[in-house]
């Protein structure tokens, strides 16, 4: 690096005192600026006063861990480097750390020598992308003191403004009309142009629960007056949202015909707050649904928790079925489960006949999926 640059600064978040020290002194001796938390609170605060270049953080700590931090951060800073190291990788943290933007996401023991070159380039990529904005804004090409958070709360609000909601109809096995639809959002913004890009800006920028709400507001309006069942998409985030609960809203007056759909994606943090959310939501009139089970994130202890009384079984297992004894099996032993629960079994993303006929035969109450019905805008002439 340059000598006249100023040094890159570090900031190292570990809660076992011996990796902590480890990587202190690896940066120190490379010539790096290095400090140290003991876990992700700790790491906030000493952000008051300190801006590194680049975060170097262990996954798991007590009291807040890597992601959470990660979270924190990238509701101060969009760019800022965060290197994530964990002893126990999972598919669910390294999702989380792609969602979240992370850097890298890095596996103990690590090699010195990687991780030093990680951090520099790090470095490297977050000062340019600074001194690129500092440029734009002295040319007058990017308003005073707006930041990249400001371009994208902007984007933002206005994909949040012209979201739409599409309705796929959900039909009896036996046949007949539709019982319900469900609504799934979609954007009609260039700027964020589809579900994943407003949800990822959604979560950088902590305003997960706003997209809940505009979609709780949009969804029942097609349904009022009618009979069939609206299901709806809860995010863990709508879970501990008060206003999940307002009095008045059109979704509250249609309640008894109301599934509100929950899924592991996002992990469902703190089982006892979910199932007490799940018995508040009950006792107005509510029914819950186990959305993707089957896929990776959703696990079976969610039955056990939430005792819902609609179980939606993934499109991975629906996938082929016809003709895979395995996927069988699985889809077999749910349905008994389910029914053995006194919950309703949904096959989702149905998409032949045989793989129709084959849920149906297996004991399958409800299906969903392009070949009965794709997700559409709500028309008037509607069928049901
Ligand atoms: O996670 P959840 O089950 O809520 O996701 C529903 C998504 O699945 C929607 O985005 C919807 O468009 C999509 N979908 C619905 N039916 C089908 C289908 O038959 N095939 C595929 N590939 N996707 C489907
Ligand atoms: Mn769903």
């Amino acid at each position: 690096m340059d000598p006249t640059e100023p040094r890159i600064s570090v900031l190292v978040v570990d809660d076992e005192p011996g990796i902590q020290r480890t990587l202190l002194t690896l940066f120190e001796m490379s010539g790096l600026e290095a400090r140290a938390a003991g876990d992700g609170r700790e790491a906030l605060g000493l952000l008051e006063s300190f801006a590194p270049d680049v975060i170097v953080s262990d996954i798991s700590m007590p009291d807040l861990d890597g992601i959470r931090l990660l979270r924190e951060v990238r509701r101060r800073d969009l760019d800022l480097p965060v290197v994530l190291v964990t002893g126990l990788p999972s598919v669910e943290s390294a999702a989380h750390a792609v969602e979240l933007g992370a850097h890298r996401y890095i596996t103990k023991p690590f090699d010195h020598g990687e991780l030093l070159a990680t951090v520099k380039n790090a470095a490297s990529i977050y000062r340019t992308a600074r001194l690129q904005r500092k440029a734009l804004s002295q040319l007058g090409l990017l308003a005073e003191g707006a930041s990249d958070r400001a371009g994208l709360e902007a984007r933002f609000g206005a994909a949040l403004e012209s979201v739409a909601l599409y309705y796929q109809p959900i039909f009896p096995s036996a046949g007949g009309p539709p019982v319900g639809f469900e609504a799934l959002l979609r954007t009609r913004s260039t700027d964020l142009p589809d579900v994943g890009a407003l949800l990822d800006a959604a979560h950088r920028l902590g305003r997960v629960r706003d997209v809940g709400r505009r979609v709780r507001k949009l969804a029942p309006e097609p349904l009022l007056g009618r009979s069939e069942l609206l299901f709806l998409n809860l995010c863990p985030e709508d879970l501990s949202d008060p206003d999940l609960f307002d009095r008045g809203t059109g979704l509250e007056g249609i309640a008894h015909r109301v599934v509100l759909e929950i899924t592991e994606r996002d992990r469902l943090e703190g089982v006892a707050a979910v199932t007490r959310v799940a018995s508040e939501l009950r006792a107005r009139g509510y029914r819950i649904a186990v959305d993707d089970l089957g896929a990776g994130y959703s696990g079976l202890n969610n039955l056990a928790t939430l005792r819902p009384e609609f179980v939606k079984i993934d499109m991975s297992l629906v996938r082929g079925v016809d003709a895979d004894p395995v996927r069988q099996k699985l889809v077999r032993a749910l349905c008994a489960v389910s029914h053995d629960l006194g919950s309703s079994v949904v096959g989702e993303g149905v998409e032949t006949v045989p793989e129709r006929d084959a849920l149906v035969a297996m004991g399958v109450d409800l299906l969903q999926g392009f070949l009965l019905g794709r997700p559409e805008p709500w028309a008037p002439g509607r069928p049901g």
